[in-house]
């Protein structure tokens, strides 16, 4: 495989292992050139805390993006997570528009909401910008919750194959191209991801641990790029991301004080072997 370079695009929470405390080291582990544009800065992330600093960093981005143009920095990958404003995703769009290399790819993970709900920081204006921004993604990384504020579905709790396929076919309607669906359980101990390309839905199982647990979609998010820009299939990608954050998830539950994220530091050596297999 060709050595390759990303950008990654979402907020830095100093404490809290989400976004780019998690991105950066998952990618690079990959063996990626990971590039970073901090869409903002918290003390910690947004999940559990109460006082955190919030820096919005978006009148940073089109200096950095400018920069970037004059040095002539092209990409061979975006993969964006949370994002701080309705500004962010227009950037995020002149990022591909400018910087993405021919056949680069833009993976989108709406990192905007859980369980039903909408993280603090967002309202549905944010959610319907960012379904504008999944359309032009190459692959997005929704979970049930996310999927449902783009597109109006309704959320449920408990559900059967019939209300997925409603998602995944309201997902395409957007104008979503390849999708990972992640958080997809029909029983009450398991749970899996659904990806869905050109019609072909396939589905990886796995156990549930513990319902909840932060950081774990961007463990996913992060684990599922590195894979996918090493080569491996979608299903292959998304069943290796599964895999690892079903172990960081292990490592981490017997500790109730690391209740704010996942020990995802200690199962990198089983990521980076899957990918090399
Ligand atoms: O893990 C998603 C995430 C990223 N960044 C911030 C958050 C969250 C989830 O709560 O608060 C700041």
């Amino acid at each position: 495989m060709s050595y390759k370079r990303i950008v990654t695009v979402q907020d830095i929470s100093c404490f809290g292992q989400c976004s780019l405390t998690v991105a950066l080291p998952i990618v690079s582990a990959c063996k990626i050139e990971t590039c970073i544009l901090p869409s903002a800065v918290l003390s910690t992330h947004t999940g559990g805390f109460s006082g955190f600093t919030f820096r919005d960093l978006t009148s940073d981005m089109p200096l950095i993006i400018d920069h970037w143009e004059k040095e002539k920095i092209f990409f061979d990958g975006i993969y964006t997570g949370y994002l701080g404003s309705v500004d962010q995703i227009e950037y995020v769009k002149r990022i591909k528009k400018n910087l993405l290399k021919e056949n680069g790819l833009l993976f989108v993970d709406p990192a905007m909401a859980d369980n039903g709900k909408l993280y603090s920081i967002f309202d549905m204006k944010y959610a319907k910008e960012m379904a504008k921004l999944c359309a032009e993604a190459d692959v997005i990384l929704p979970n049930i919750t996310e999927a449902c504020f783009m597109t109006d579905v309704e959320y449920r709790e408990e559900y059967d194959e019939s209300y997925v396929d409603e998602i995944l076919t309201a997902l395409t309607k957007i104008g979503a191209k390849t999708i990972v669906l992640t958080g997809v359980g029909y029983t009450p101990d398991t749970t899996g991801v659904v990806v869905y390309k050109d019609g072909v839905k396939q589905y990886y199982k796995h156990r549930k641990i513990e319902k909840g647990c932060h950081g774990t979609g961007d463990v996913y998010s992060s684990a599922f790029v590195g894979a996918y820009l090493n080569g491996k299939t979608l299903i292959e990608s998304a069943k290796i991301a599964a895999d690892y954050t079903l172990k960081c998830i292990e490592n981490t539950t017997g500790d109730k004080e690391h209740w704010y994220g996942v020990k995802f530091e200690t199962a990198l050596n089983f990521l980076t072997k899957e990918i090399e297999d």
